[in-house]
This record gives C-alpha cells, structure tokens and sequence, in this order.
C-alpha cells in the first residue's frame, strides 16, 4: 500500500502543477517521467501483496543445481480451467524459485519432467502404481511421487480431479521453497475437512463488520461488468492453503443480496472462483420472503418478497424458498448453500413463529437438498430468557434438538461458549450434539484480540482448541475428533473462519495477521499440523528461509497469542473491553444490557474476582462431561487459564505459582506487556535482513501494539486495585 500510495499523491499534484502553471510540453514530460519513474519502483516495491506466494529465488547454489537438473519441463495432462492455472502456477513459481523459465512440453514424458493430471488426462504406464495410492485421496487429495527409477525418469503430481492437482502443485511449490530434497518424493495428502469455509462479514455497502483491512473485496458496483483481478489473485491464495468455499456476505444479512440484479453479481464471483475449487455461498436473511415494508413495531425493514410471514412451515414460505434456490442453481450451479444468522442479536428467525432452530434449518435444507447445496445454521445466540449466565444459553437450547436437523445441516459452532474472546473453554455444546455435524467457526479477524494492530499468532490459540478434549465418548475426544467426523461417525464435516481479509493492499491490515489466514487454511486441511510448523512455513514463504530470520520471528509469534492473553484477560478473566469497538480495555463498563456489560462478567468487589460457574454458582460446569466437570467444578483443579471463567476467588488465593491471586494477575499484566516489548527488540535486530517496507510496517505496527498493551494493563491493574486495595507491582 505505502510506495502505490505516495506515486498517486506525487501524481495529483502533479496533475494540479500542470493545469495551473501551463508548463511548457518539455516541464510536462520531465515531471511525468519522474512520476512513471516512481510508479515503476513502487511496483518492485514489496507492498505484502503477494502473501505467501512469493517464490523467493532459491540461494543455495546446489539446491539451485539439484533443482534445476531434475526439473526440466512441465507436462499438464489436462486442459479444464483449473489445468490452465496449474500450468501458469508452475510455471510462474518454479520460473521465480529457479530463475530460469521452465518450458512446457506434452506427453510421453521426457527426461526430467514434471508430470501433472488426473486418471482420465495420463497414460496408464505414467500412473502405475500410483493408481492405488489416488484410491485413498477422494475428490481433492493428491500424490506427488518421484519417478526417479523409469526411464525417462520424472515427477509425477497426480489427482483424480484437476482441483486436486492444484492443491498438489502448491504443495510442490512449497516443498521447493522450504528446501527438500526432490529424489524421494512420495507423498500422500487428503483434506481431514470436507468445507472449509471462509466466512466474510462483509456488507452491501462495502464496509466489513468486524473488518480491519479496509473495505470489502467485493466491489457490487462493478459487478458483474468489471472483474476485479483481486477477485483471481483472492481465488489463487486460498486454493493455494485449501479453502474450498467462501459466504460473501455478513451474517448480519441484507436480503437484497437475494435479489436478481445481485445474485448476478454472485455468479460473477462464482465464475471466477470456480476453476481455483471455491464455490460460493451466501447468508440468508431469514426475513426474506417478507415484503419490503418496514416492520414499525420490530423497528426493521422486511424482506425481498411480497408476503406477510417467514413461518417455516407456512407452505408459501417454504415455497418461496424453493423458488428462490432454484432460481440461484440456474445462475450458479455449484452454489454451496445457505449461513443463517437467525434469533440472535436482533436478526429474525423461526423463534418469531414459535417454531424452532431446526424447523428453520430444515426448510432451507429441504430446498437446498435437490441441488447438493447445505446449511450452516449458527448456534451463535444468548436469550437472557433461556437462563442468567450467557455462556449457557446456547446449550441449553440447542442440545434438545440434537437428532432433529437434516442430514444437509450443519450447526456452526463458534470455538467458546461466549464470543471469541482471547482465551475461552471450548463451548460444551462440541461434546453434546453427537447426532449432528457441527462446523466450527473460528474468528481470522482479530475483532477482540486487537484488530490488525496488535501481532497475534492465533494458530497457536487454535490448536488450543482442536486439543481440547470434551470427553464425550471418553479420553480422547478432543474437538478435532468432533469437526473431523471420526469422532460420532458424520461424513459432512467442515469449519468456518471469520475472514481478515480487505481492500488494504497487504490484504489484512497487518502483514503479521497474513499467518492467520494462512493458518486458518493449512489447519482446515490438516488440524494435527502444529502451531510452528505453520509458523515456520509461512515466515519462510513470506520472508525467506534464513535460519536467523526463522528462529526470531517463530520466537516472537509463537508466543504471541499467550502474551496478549496476559496483558487484556489472564487467568479466565474476559468480556471487559471496550463497548462496540472490542479493541481497548473498559472493565468499568456497567451500563447497557447487562450481559453486555464488562462488571457482569469479572463481578469484582473487596472480596475477589470472577464469575462462579461451579456447581455452587451457575453451574455452567454441569454442561461439561466429567471427569472435565469435576474438574473445572474444583477450584483446587480447575486449571488456572481458566480459573476466573469458572470461579470467583479471593484475592488472597494462592495460586500454584506461589504468589497470591492479586500478585498473579499483575506477574501476568506484566509479563505480557513485556513479551511485546520483547517483539520489538527481536523484530529490530531483523533490519538488515527485511526488505524495507516490510520492515517498517511492522515496526510501526509493533510500536503501537506496544502502547496499547500498557494500556490494556493499566486500565485493568489500576481499576482492578480499587476493589483489592493492594498495590500495584511491576516485574523486577
Ligand atoms: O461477536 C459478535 C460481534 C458481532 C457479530 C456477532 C456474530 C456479525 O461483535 O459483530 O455479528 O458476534 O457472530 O454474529
């Protein structure tokens, strides 16, 4: 974004010099080369556009050779839309990663080269044995082998639909850049999720709700007449992590996105992301078949339609859908389906007819189900009717109608059992709707872990997660076991990341918050990955495998997320920031709704701090399965990352460490700011090594972060210390 930024500037005043001085043609010419000459750098410029895929050249000279020597030409046995940008992914890669442009060439094989196809594109001797290994890869998996023993010998990527090919070549390309050997190549790899999703909360009117990174990528002005090159170069990114599906819209849905004159914008979309294996969704208002009236009483506009209800089981609504989808599949025929946002914060749903979650879901299933398409219907809600603690709510209402979905419903869950604060239990709703698929929606963007200010590696947090074990069907049942199916036996598995992504040129606003993205993906497509090896991919694909580069900043991320834990809710504390905004500290807020409120959730007073969730409190425990239960029930075992979620503790508690409860949370206050602090100095010592705009985005970035850190420590430490009454203690 920098460099771009200031040619445009230079260019306008330009443009405004010219027209009011009248320069003579030769002034003109000079001032305009000066411009083009800067545009010209500004584009050599490492703006962060390029994410990961930037094929940095190979250094090492004998790799280079090895390479090079083994790599002669690329032969892709195909030619759908998806063979072409394989073809042109390859040749662009291998042509950066190697210096040298790899010719194409064509079947048999010649020596050296690297062969890419389905069954139906390659000769049966070129399969061989390889045949057998597809047979376990299923629809997007693929098999990289080399064939160093025929004659001529060659690299074989191959999968049994050209998108799996795709995945393949960017695997391959990784392995390039990471610096493996290609002589024994014999690699299997299926995604371990069926949909991975995606989720953009982004509006018609082109803000993004929750969105850091400037406006929305979807520019429906232009559509469907204009083709954005962002719309391929977002495509691109994703294939190359595996996201095989994207919700274009907010789940705070406006129905006209529903309208003719949209859904030919979506197609648009949809036509583009199609040969990169993206199908395309949308977030339904529930509302629509409304009529557009506005709605006095409800203070809300209706829908789209011409009727006088949304009841699920009036048959002119569930015809209405069925109109509507059908009228979608004949635009996009691989349209994936329906989010719904429904009963929850203001949305409308079938609770408004007296029906349920699952009459809802199932009409929009029934409609879907004719075409492929599903419907991930969220359990994302906290009627304060349903029980007095919020975190309980959206169990105790959705767990009765375990079994009652169709089999085309998916019910997405988000992580915790609140809303994505920067550390929560698991939600107990994982470990209690073992009839029903659930899709795990996690959040990319950083809405209350500091936006794209502040440098958190959440993979870390999201393995956290994934480990967690519910014990539903006892040791072992961890929530990756839960989304992946193999825990209750669901073939329809999926998981949902709220999306980072924006307009900034660096597309998410921090070129840090790039990992998120990229590790939302790779855990997507295999969740036993760990936190440093993406970690470790990432920084080498985006700042080069140097083993100093590598070492710092996996060190500076990967403690990233407990960091930020520390200096905004340690110890289970959580829900104290500020109003509406989410990003700085406000645990005085006591106004508005109450479960709105931060003092409903820390409960601070003289006494202590927390909110008892225990068996003597709200027993929101009851919702765990034991031994978790017991566990989380006691305060002598309760883990302490959790310690305030679940308990209200005296600030004399001794904790493991030794130190008071008062003392502990100021030790972590502290020692979170000063991991930032620490960031800093490492991300420093990188100068020499970063490329200089990088460098200084993320100084400016971490110098920020920094400062808004203390104040998440502060605010929270000094308003804390009115209740405790005890004085505030820096580190040593
Ligand atoms: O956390 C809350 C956010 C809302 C969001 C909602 C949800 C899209 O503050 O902005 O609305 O969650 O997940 O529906």
């Amino acid at each position: 974004m920098f460099l771009t930024r200031v040619s445009a500037v230079v260019e306008i005043a330009c443009r405004n010099d010219l027209k009011r001085m009248r320069v003579p043609i030769l002034g003109a010419f000079l001032v305009c080369l000066i411009v083009l000459t800067i545009g010209s750098c500004s584009a050599k410029a490492d703006d962060g556009y390029n994410l990961w895929l930037r094929y940095r050249p190979v250094e090492n000279a004998d790799l280079l050779q090895s390479y090079r020597a083994v790599l002669s030409s690329i032969v892709v046995a195909d030619t759908s839309d998806t063979a072409i940008i394989v073809e042109k992914e390859l040749q662009r890669g291998l042509g950066s990663l190697l210096q040298t442009q790899i010719p194409v060439g064509s079947l048999p094989p010649s020596a050296n080269s690297l062969v890419v196809g389905t069954p139906q594109a390659l000769p049966a001797p070129v399969l061989d044995d390889v045949l057998q290994m597809l047979r376990t890869v299923g629809r997007e998996g693929f098999v990289i082998v080399s064939k160093r023993g025929e004659q001529p010998p060659f690299i074989l990527i191959a999968a049994n639909t050209p998108i799996g090919t795709l995945y393949g070549s960017f695997h391959f390309l990784r392995i390039l850049q990471e610096g493996q050997t290609l002589n024994n190549l014999k690699i299997v790899s299926t995604p371990r999720l069926q949909y991975r999703m995606l989720n953009h909360w982004d509006n018609l009117d082109g803000s993004v709700e929750r969105g850091y990174a400037g406006r929305s990528l979807w520019k429906w002005d232009e559509l469907p007449a204009t083709i954005d090159q962002r719309y391929h170069d977002y495509a691109r990114a994703n294939a190359s992590i595996g996201i095989n599906g994207t919700v274009l819209n907010n789940v705070n849905a406006n129905p006209e996105l529903l309208l003719p004159n949209y859904l030919k914008k979506v197609a648009a979309l949809a036509d583009v992301f199609r040969p990169y294996g993206i199908r395309v969704f949308l977030s339904a208002n529930f509302s629509s078949p409304l009529s557009a009236q506005f709605d006095v009483e409800k203070n809300r506009c209706g829908g789209i339609g011409e009727l006088d209800t949304s009841d699920p089981l009036d048959p002119r609504v569930r015809e209405w859908w069925k109109r509507k989808v059908r009228e979608i599949y004949a635009l996009i025929p691989d349209f994936g389906g329906f989010l719904v946002k429904a009963n929850s914060e203001g949305m409308p749903g079938p609770q408004e007819y007296g029906r349920s979650h699952a009459d809802g879901a199932n009409m929009l299933a029934e409609a879907l189900a004719p075409y492929g398409g599903i419907v991930m219907w969220r359990a994302f809600v906290y009627d304060p009717e349903v029980d007095l603690d919020r975190t309980k709510r959206a169990y105790k209402e959705f767990v009765p109608l375990d079994g009652r979905f169709l089999p085309n419903v998916f019910v997405q869950v988000k992580n915790g059992p609140l809303d994505f604060q920067p550390r929560e239990p698991v939600s107990p709703l994982f470990g209690a709707m073992p009839k029903t698929p659930l899709m795990l929606e996690l959040q990319i963007t950083q809405e209350y872990l500091g936006h794209s200010t502040h440098l958190v590696y959440l993979a870390s947090m999201w393995k956290e997660y994934l480990d967690f074990d519910l014990h539903a069907k006892g040791v072992g049942s961890t929530l990756a076991r839960v989304v992946d199916g193999s825990l209750h036996g669901h073939s329809m598995t999926g998981i949902a990341g709220v999306a980072n992504t924006g307009s900034d040129r660096e597309w998410t606003g921090h070129l840090f918050a790039q990992a998120n993205w990229y590790a939302f993906g790779r855990l997507a497509w295999d969740h036993t990955l760990s936190a440093e090896q993406i970690a470790s991919e990432w920084i080498g694909m985006t700042f080069g495998f140097h083993p100093t580069i590598l070492s710092t900043v996996s060190s500076m991320m990967l403690g990233a997320w407990e960091a930020c834990v520390n200096y905004m809710t340690p110890l289970g504390l959580h829900h104290i920031m500020q109003e509406h905004v989410h990003y700085g500290p406000e645990p005085s807020l006591a106004k508005g709704r109450e479960d709105w409120t931060s003092v409903y959730y820390h409960r601070a007073d003289k006494e202590g701090i927390g909110y008892n969730r225990s068996s003597s409190g709200s027993n929101a425990v009851s919702q765990y399965h034991p031994p978790l239960r017991e566990l989380f029930d006691d305060v002598s075992t309760c883990p302490e990352k959790y310690l305030l979620w679940f308990h209200r503790v005296p600030w004399t508690h001794r904790m493991s460490s030794g130190r008071t409860l008062w003392e502990e949370m100021n030790y972590r206050y502290y020692a979170g700011t000063q991991y930032v602090s620490r960031m800093q100095d490492h991300w420093r010592s990188l100068q020499p090594l970063i490329a200089a705009e990088l460098f200084e985005h993320v100084n400016a970035k971490l110098k920020q972060h920094y400062h808004d850190a203390i104040i998440w420590r502060d605010t929270c430490l000094t308003y804390f210390q009115k209740f405790s009454g005890l004085p505030i203690i820096p580190l040593p």
